[in-house]
């Protein structure tokens, strides 16, 4: 069990604790261009943010402060300072418009904002009444880093309980709609103290780097909160596309990856060039976001010898809460309940599914779901648990097994089909790069099965290959579950997180 005190203030424990243990000369940040910053200078400059935050702008305690930028050390600093001022960090990603971020603004009813120059444009659009808005990283008299550099004495952190709010994260899930997640300041060292510290088990000299931005809690962990709880440096990059990973992993000797299984696959086709950059620092690689298939990971394993730590996780609860580390990885299977979290098989009712059945993913742990003010409460969370919206299988000795998101299922004449089963087939074809496959209604079944695919430059995009492709799934699984048809794109539909938006695929209209 963890236990934390009751007055916890997570910036102070990520970033003073931290200096403490290590010492203030390790660097904690790199930017990709050659800009370092040690712990002692993310110290001072989160110091004189926070002193702008109280003195300045003055934030009190639970203000709520919306932070908007690339993903870059300064970004992070604010973070960290709107923790130790005490305030709740409401961080959205640069790529929202105006009319999302107002959306959001409002339901999380932010004071306050801490914007990145270049996309400041956005956010005075969006004229949110009554928010204060501050950029950061221009030149002017009102720049956040210009009124820092007026302080430079010691801060002393705000005295928070571990359960005041620290963060509110906005999940769009797959469907469209926003909801706010509220989570404390304990949960933030929770998530670090469960996955990192028993999967990744990241040591001071780790350099850990990734494509999810800090506005996604995947991102949010795995670039800021895991690397600064161990005393380890981050690699904070603007692009982090899979080619701009590769580069900052030889440049910078990346040993911990945090990025989705398509970039991982978009990897894997860089790496059979001959000039593929030098990735033999890695040592974790973990796949989150989306279901990782079993292809993928053997691909992986026989590109790079490394066994992907696959995970689920949910913005509803912070991070990763099912996966595997080391050798006990199984491909093809999420893992076991991460320690500290517990999971289960449910049916619609909440009634525990024998061991070997489909059913909902339902776990609890140190973080649970607490939607702001959204009637989707009581559908995520039943008896204590959180029922996440995935369909798996706990196998009967306590793995589980990814089947697909319980609306990814397709019923068609009477089959029920997991769209990721036959995913899974068509990317086993050398031809494909990514597919979706999702039911679209049909008067006659009900619905039928579409597969949505990106093949390699060059294939013909013509009935030849659909026809090949649809031989290809039938010689493998139940003919039943083959497409119907197969739809070329150049590429699918994404959330700026990376996350497929297979609503838009059922419903193309
Ligand atoms: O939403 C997700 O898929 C996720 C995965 C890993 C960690 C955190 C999150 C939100």
């Amino acid at each position: 069990e963890l236990l934390y005190p009751d007055r916890l203030n997570c910036g102070t424990e990520l970033l003073d604790r931290t200096v403490e243990r290590f010492g203030a000369d390790r660097p904690a940040f790199l930017d990709g261009e050659g800009g370092v910053w040690s712990y002692g200078e993310l110290r001072e400059r989160v110091n004189r943010i926070a002193h702008v935050l109280t003195t300045d702008l003055r934030v009190l305690p639970g203000n709520r402060v919306l932070l908007r930028g690339p993903t870059t050390p300064w970004l992070a600093a604010c973070w960290l300072a709107v923790m130790k001022a005490g305030g709740v960090a409401v961080t959205v990603l640069a790529q929202q418009r105006a009319p999302e971020l107002a959306v959001m603004a409002e339901a999380a009813q932010c004071t306050h904002a801490l914007c990145d120059d270049r996309v400041l444009d956005e956010l005075l659009a969006a004229r949110i009444p009554g928010l204060r808005v501050t950029p950061f990283g221009g030149d002017g008299p009102d720049d956040l880093l210009t009124l820092a550099e007026r302080h430079s004495e010691p801060y002393e952190a705000v005295a928070t309980a571990a359960d005041d709010v620290a963060l509110i994260a906005f999940t769009s899930g797959t469907t469209g709609r926003p909801k706010g997640c509220v989570h404390f300041h304990r949960d933030v060292l929770a998530v670090a103290d469960t996955f990192s510290a028993h999967v990744l088990r990241p040591l001071p000299d780790d350099v850990f780097a990734g494509s999810p931005p800090l506005a996604f809690t995947f991102g949010l962990g795995g670039l800021v909160v895991f690397p600064l709880r161990a005393g380890a440096s981050a690699v904070l990059l603007e692009q982090a596309g899979p080619k701009q990973l590769l580069a900052a992993i030889e440049r910078h000797r990346v040993s911990v990856l945090f990025t989705a299984p398509t970039a991982y696959r978009v990897m894997l086709d860089e790496l059979t060039l001959g000039t593929a950059p030098e990735v033999s620092s890695l040592r974790r690689c973990v796949s989150a976001g989306e279901n990782l298939p079993e292809a993928t990971w053997t691909a992986w394993y026989a590109r790079t010898g490394l066994r992907l730590i696959n995970g689920i996780g949910a913005t509803e609860l912070l991070h990763i809460f099912i996966s595997a580390a080391d050798g006990d990885i199984r491909p093809g299977r999420t893992g076991r309940p991460v320690p500290g979290w517990q999971a289960r098989i449910v049916d619609r009712d909440g009634n525990a599914v024998p061991d070997g059945e489909e059913g909902l993913l339902a776990v609890r742990g140190p973080v649970g779901c607490r939607y702001l003010a959204d009637p989707r409460q009581a559908e995520y969370v039943r008896n204590g648990w959180n029922v996440t919206g995935d369909t798996y299988v706990r196998e009967p000795d306590g793995w589980f097994r990814y089947v697909s998101r319980a609306d990814d299922m397709i019923i068609s004449a009477g089959y029920n089909i997991a769209g990721p089963q036959v995913e899974e087939v068509l990317l086993d074809h050398p031809d494909v790069v990514e597919t979706a496959v999702v039911g679209r209604p049909d008067e006659l079944r009900g619905q039928v099965v579409v597969a949505y695919t990106v093949v390699r430059d060059g294939v013909p995009r013509d009935a030849g290959t659909a026809a090949a492709l649809r031989a290809f799934v039938r010689a493998r699984i139940a003919p039943y579950k083959s497409p119907r048809e197969i739809v070329f794109l150049d590429a699918l539909p994404r959330t700026a997180t990376g996350k497929l938006q297979r609503f838009l695929l059922r419903n193309p209209a």
